[in-house]
């Protein structure tokens, strides 16, 4: 059985990860492959109930170090009970956000570190990688508009961070992508969502085809 090939949608909140997702899926599968579109923190029963201890934390919320374990411990579940059968079956896998989000958001921004967040991984989930992780840039101002336009002024409990913490989380994306050019793919994702599919795709065909 061909092992099916594994993507990661990564970036900051409104860049167009879900939009992304359904529309590569779509493409893919009018190429006769079969792609499942999941998400993190979620993706399994167990993992869609960490998200919610996640993003709308009880009392008075989480230390930095419980965060990245709760995204760890949601993780391991998704990896194993959704993301690798389904690699198994000979599927796509395109997952809005993995691992490089707690990279960037809790090791870069949140201060850990990225040598804490890869030993979580490897212990979680045998330090998985998606066959490419495709980083959907867009600026601050860009994706307020888009935010605004779509929730009004209601953000979970990380997205409602301050902006010093989103650009933080921008530039850990920025470098974590710079330091693997191999396994990342980095895309302007202000156009219309069909000019971003378009480079996503030919980031892709680039990348994966052999
Ligand atoms: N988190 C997550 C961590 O801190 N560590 C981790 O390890 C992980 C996995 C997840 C939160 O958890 C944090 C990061 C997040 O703060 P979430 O609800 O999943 O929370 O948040 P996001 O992943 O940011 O999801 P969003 O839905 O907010 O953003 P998307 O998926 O990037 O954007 P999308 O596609 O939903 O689009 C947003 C709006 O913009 C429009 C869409 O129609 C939509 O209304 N849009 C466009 N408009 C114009 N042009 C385009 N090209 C557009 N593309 C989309």
């Amino acid at each position: 059985m061909v092992r099916g090939r594994f993507i990661a949608l990564e970036g900051g909140e409104g860049a167009g990860k879900s939009t992304q997702a359904k529309l590569l899926a779509s493409a893919l599968e009018k190429r006769g492959l079969t792609a499942i579109v999941t998400r993190e923190p979620g993706g399994t029963p167990g993992a869609e109930a960490i998200r919610s201890l996640l993003l709308d934390p009880p009392g008075e919320g989480w230390g930095a170090q419980a965060e990245a374990l709760l995204f760890a411990a949601a993780r391991s579940d998704h990896v194993e009970r959704c993301i690798r059968p389904a690699l198994e079956r000979g599927d796509w896998v395109i997952s809005d956000r993995f691992v490089d989000s707690s990279r960037a958001y809790q090791g870069g921004a949140g201060g850990l570190g990225d040598d804490t967040i890869t030993r979580l991984h490897a212990i979680g989930s045998d330090g998985m990688r998606p066959d490419l992780s495709i980083v959907l840039q867009v600026d601050a101002k860009q994706t307020a508009a888009r935010l605004a336009a779509r929730d009004g002024d209601t953000s979970d409990a990380i997205g409602g961070r301050d902006l010093a913490y989103h650009a933080a989380v921008a530039q850990s994306f920025t470098r974590l992508a710079a330091d693997d050019p191999k396994g990342f793919a980095v895309i302007d994702g202000s156009g219309r969502p069909e000019q971003v599919h378009a480079q996503i795709m030919t980031a892709i065909n680039d990348r994966l085809e052999s």
